[in-house]
């Protein structure tokens, strides 16, 4: 109830008390009649105002959907209005100017090449990377993120156990979607969108496989009809035709701009590749291996790449990148429209975020398989009831963090299986304390830690042909060095700096659980003097 309907209903009570409530000695030179049409009258005239103020609040405090949107490789910086000047992106601006951004959100990385499936398990579980279950009984090793436990609830499964229509369209990438939705609309990728078609014949993005929670519809491709624009159609039908009143979660996971790096003509046409600008760190290849290099060649302006790349070959490439995402951007225009002509758009907290990012040519990198800055921060925006508007947080968070978050804004209880914390203080205090470190992990080849100034990168590699590992270590300030280009690991002034990350490298190792098959065999790769 607000303050306004509080103090209306405290001043109407107070006077039906003192006019209206006859005592009873009253009551008793009353005739019924008298009394009883004295009282109807007064009761009709002071609590019409306050049944209507009621009826208001009800509907105020309805119980608010979700809109969750999340993108496929879309890194943090690529959101016009949090201080990307090349990119368009008007509807997420929107989305910043009516909530609030967290500027230093992050996914723990994956212990597998595909990172996207424990990112996603995380985002959905809310608990940390090596604490996620093994894919299967018989292969208790893997913990690559794809199985979901039944004793890990899902976000969206919590809310649907809690009264809420849930609704997926898009990508999903693990186990469980039964679990958590009761509706769908079309899901993909249902195989691979990476297979070359015959010549003139749409490819990628423009002919993805696809299904439904109703396995019996089979998998469908709709060709010619880009992935975005697809899910963008699910979503908005399902808005449209609501007619209940049921809270719902709707789930909108676009597959761009994960590659293959593709767009619409309309929108490659809005960027000119000679016009991107270039990352500071860019390289035609990087200087060591680090055991995410070549997973598998990126599908760059429809061929197959490979470095070293060429300056003109990466503008190419992010402008494409971009179109994209200005393409994702301009589907949640219109699922923003639906929900306002609805007029939802008042009881919907919506979250953006992305399940990992991906580095344009950073340290010569395509890719998303390294610890690096740009491969592990997100995006992250959420706006709706209980949020402020127009508000950046600095506090670092992971997007497991998300669950509890949402848990606390739609008042549906946080299941004991989540290890997220809700960002809801940082969201109320902007100096409120939340994660003063992170912990990332990739494969058995990386690890690495931040708190609020520095970061510290391992690698240790194995090389098998001649049975030995390359180690490196990367410290970077990122206040003075957001782009983690100079290394100070070496430079004798900073000795105490990597003296105390690496104190609080293995201090994180121990807190995340950080010891299962292949965390042990990082650690054993992983020699290094702390002393
Ligand atoms: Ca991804």
């Amino acid at each position: 109830m607000n303050h306004t309907l509080t103090v209306a209903c405290i001043i109407l009570k107070s006077v039906w008390q003192a006019v209206c409530r006859p005592s009873l000695s009253q009551i008793r030179r009353l005739s019924p009649l008298r009394s009883g049409s004295l009282r109807s009258a007064l009761a009709a005239l002071l609590f019409a105002p306050l049944a209507a103020l009621h009826a208001a609040d009800t509907k105020q405090s309805k119980r608010p959907n979700v809109l969750f949107i999340f993108g496929d490789d879309q890194r943090f910086d690529t959101i016009h209005a949090l201080g990307n000047p090349t990119i368009k992106t008007p509807n997420l601006d929107g989305l910043t100017r009516d909530g609030v951004a967290f500027r230093n959100a992050y996914f723990m990385g994956g212990t597998w090449g595909a990172v996207c499936v424990p990112s996603r398990n995380m985002m959905l579980t809310g608990r940390t990377l090596f604490r996620l279950a093994p894919a299967s009984e018989k292969a208790p090793a893997t913990y690559n993120g794809s199985g979901i436990p039944p004793e890990h609830i899902m976000l969206p499964e919590q809310f649907r156990k809690h009264g809420y229509r849930t609704f997926i369209t898009g990508k999903w990438h693990n186990s469980g979607v039964e679990r958590a939705f009761a509706e769908s609309g079309r899901i993909g990728p249902a195989g691979s969108i990476l297979e070359p078609k015959p010549e003139g014949e749409p490819t990628g993005h423009f002919a993805m496989p696809v299904r439904t929670l109703n396995l019996k519809e089979g998998i469908k491709v709709f060709p010619g009809k880009y992935s975005s624009e697809m899910f963008g159609d699910d979503a908005v039908a399902f808005i449209e035709k609501r007619t209940d009143e049921q809270p719902f979660f709707l789930y909108l996971a676009f597959h761009a701009p994960h590659d293959p790096i593709m767009a619409p003509p309309e929108y490659e046409a809005m960027y000119a590749p000679e016009k991107m600008p270039l990352p500071a760190s860019f390289a035609p290849d990087h200087p060591f291996q680090t055991g995410g290099l070549r997973i598998r060649p990126f599908v760059v302006e429809r061929e197959k790449t490979n470095p070293p790349y060429t300056a003109a070959a990466m503008q190419r490439n992010i402008a494409l990148y971009y179109a994209m995402i200005t393409h994702v951007d301009a589907q949640i225009g219109r699922v923003l429209k639906a929900l306002e002509a609805k007029g939802q758009l008042q009881n919907t907290l919506i979250v953006f975020a992305a399940d990992n990012g991906f580095s344009l040519g950073e340290h010569g990198l395509i890719h998303k398989q390294s610890v690096y800055e740009q491969d592990v921060r997100v995006p992250l925006v959420m706006s709706g009831p209980g949020l402020p508007k127009g508000e950046t947080r600095d506090a670092l968070c992971l997007l497991t963090d998300i669950f509890p978050t949402l848990c606390d804004l739609a008042e549906v209880p946080i299941p004991k299986s989540v290890e997220g914390r809700s960002l809801l203080p940082s969201v109320r205090d902007k100096a409120a304390p939340h994660r003063a470190e992170l912990y990332f992990g990739y494969d058995n080849f990386q690890r690495g830690c931040r708190d609020a100034q520095h970061k510290l990168i391992e690698f240790a590699v194995p090389n098998k042909r001649a049975g030995t590992v390359e180690r490196h270590t990367l410290l970077f300030d990122l206040k003075t060095d957001p782009g983690e280009q100079t290394n100070l690991a070496d430079q004798p002034a900073h000795a105490d700096t990597l003296k105390q990350m690496r104190t609080m490298l293995l201090r994180l190792r121990d807190e995340h659980g950080d010891t299962i098959e292949r965390g042990s065999v990082f650690w054993k790769n992983c020699t290094m003097t702390n002393n």
